[in-house]
């Protein structure tokens, strides 16, 4: 297997299992070095970048009205769309950058469906050479068979491939979103910003105290571009100087009247952020997550959002005044994600009156009183210290994922108990394809039930147990960590619906 010497020193990512693997990815440095990617001759190590300090060529502009991805909607029960990936011009907070995008739009068009209809998106390969893609349609319940969400794809560059999603009538209603997912450049593309919204309309868009709502979007994603303008290689950036985006604009302005409640669809994009997100003065009323509504609202002061992950809050604007949103400090060690503004609130204007939240929302299927028909524990490791070093990598159960493997085989329409312990000092965001879970425990002790998911964080040397239906669809598809430096280096596994 080709390991790519900057996915042994990811920024942020770095495990700090004990102090010999440490000792192994300083002399993973070391080869790396060697080959000219990250040694101390290189001018972004030696050089002018201190942790904390903008890139001096850095003219992004800050502090604009908050814009949204352009929006392609179905009709007539149909979208029929192109995606074309290219590394090539794109514009970042005002400024024109290069890298790897979909449609030349960081982040990508916002597609909107409804339930029942069918989704077409012609995915074009424009990238360098060698450099394969395909796409994935995050949280949908859709087959992964053939042209649907087959993330098993190889799309070559000159090539295309006309993928057709047929939506089911009773889907979820919520935000989801698309990305490429080809083992071994997951992080790269994503980290370049292809990525976009897939919205799926209805659901609470019709609830009473929702319905009517200014609804706003806000793709959150982080990468770094050199003084030219062009996006940085994932293995020289660093945590410290992310640009921390949304909607590909730097510390963006929302309005809101006093008294008013606006709904935020929340979606983090990026490759390997971790955000820690709190509005000042303000407390974030939580009404979904990864495209499920809830049963009703949770009200807290800080979302936790891993890469992959969604949430819809609704926030009520009280006085007058301007307001941050913030991702707080949050991890330790080498995955420590430090503060950050990602956008300022500006509450201004003809008040209107406050009008109280809604109590309850819609209903989910609770698996917390069912009985599982089967149970499985997975395990998320990294491969143990030793004298073969140049070989570590993430694991699940042990090993590094292999397309021609099958890891886990379930009977359709199976209701399956999964406990996913990390047995690494590190977080790890679990997620799965087609099918969403309930995550009824974490660390053995039981959470109340809010709803489904799809990518939920593993605590350190922790667990989550969480219980799912195979429904309606068969074939293969894939879990994994959706840190994705951490999946393309292996930490993934597929599993196969059988009839
Ligand atoms: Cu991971």
């Amino acid at each position: 297997m080709h390991v790519r010497p900057e996915a042994l020193r990811p920024p942020g990512h770095r495990s700090t299992a004990s102090v010999s693997r440490r000792r192994f990815l300083g002399l993973a440095a070391g080869t790396a070095a060697g080959l000219g990617v990250v040694g101390a001759a290189d001018p972004w190590r030696a050089g002018a970048r201190q942790p904390g300090v903008p890139s001096p060529a850095a003219p992004f502009a800050a502090g604009l009205d908050l814009a949204e991805p352009p929006v392609r909607s179905s009709g007539g029960g149909m979208l029929e769309t192109r995606l074309d990936a290219r590394f090539g011009p794109t514009t970042v907070a005002g400024r024109p950058v290069t890298a790897r995008v979909y449609e030349g739009s960081f982040p990508g068009p916002t597609l909107r469906v409804k339930p029942g209809d069918t989704l077409r998106v012609g995915l074009a390969n424009g990238l360098p050479a060698g450099e394969g893609t395909n796409l994935h349609t995050h949280g949908f319940h859709v087959s992964p068979r053939d042209h649907g969400d087959n993330v098993l794809l190889h799309v070559m560059p000159g090539e295309a491939f006309d993928h057709e999603y047929a939506i089911p009538a009773d889907h979820p209603a919520g935000l989801y979103w698309y990305h490429p997912h080809l083992h071994g450049d997951s992080n790269q593309q994503v980290n370049n910003g292809m990525a976009g919204a897939l919205i799926v309309g209805g659901g609470l868009d019709e609830s009473p105290g929702i319905a009517g709502l200014e609804d706003r979007l806000l793709v959150l994603q982080a990468t770094e571009f050199g003084p030219e303008g062009a996006v940085l290689p994932t293995g020289k950036q660093s945590n410290d100087t992310w640009l921390r985006l949304v909607n590909g604009q730097l510390n963006p302005t929302i309005r809101v009247r006093p008294g008013e409640t606006q709904r935020w669809r929340i979606l983090n994009a990026t490759s390997g952020t971790v955000y820690n997100l709190a509005l000042a003065g303000h407390s974030l009323h939580q009404v979904a997550k990864d495209g499920n509504p809830f049963g009703a609202v949770w009200t807290r002061d800080r979302i936790l959002l891993a890469p992959g992950e969604r949430v819809e809050v609704l926030v009520q604007a009280a006085d007058a005044g301007t307001f941050e949103l913030r991702t707080l400090p949050w991890g330790e060690g080498f995955q420590a994600m430090p503060d950050a503004i990602l956008a300022t609130v500006v509450v201004a204007g003809d008040p209107v009156a406050l009008a109280p939240l809604p109590t309850t929302l819609l209903p989910f299927d609770d698996l917390g009183a069912a009985r599982p028909d089967n149970r499985r524990v997975l395990t998320f490791g990294v491969t143990p210290d030793g004298p073969t070093t140049e070989q570590s990598h993430y694991l699940v159960d042990g090993r590094t994922f292999a397309m021609d493997r099958v890891d886990q085989t379930v009977r359709l329409g199976a209701l399956e108990e999964w406990e996913v312990r990390n047995a690494t000092d590190e977080w790890h965001p679990f997620h799965i394809h087609v099918n969403d879970y309930q995550v009824v425990a974490v660390n053995g002790e039981p959470v109340p039930a809010r709803g489904h998911e799809d990518t939920t964080l593993v605590p350190p040397m922790g667990s989550i147990t969480m219980r799912t239906r195979f429904r309606d669809f068969t074939g293969k598809f894939v879990y994994h960590c959706h840190l994705l430096f951490h999946e393309d280096d292996g930490m993934m596994g597929i599993v196969e619906v059988v009839p």
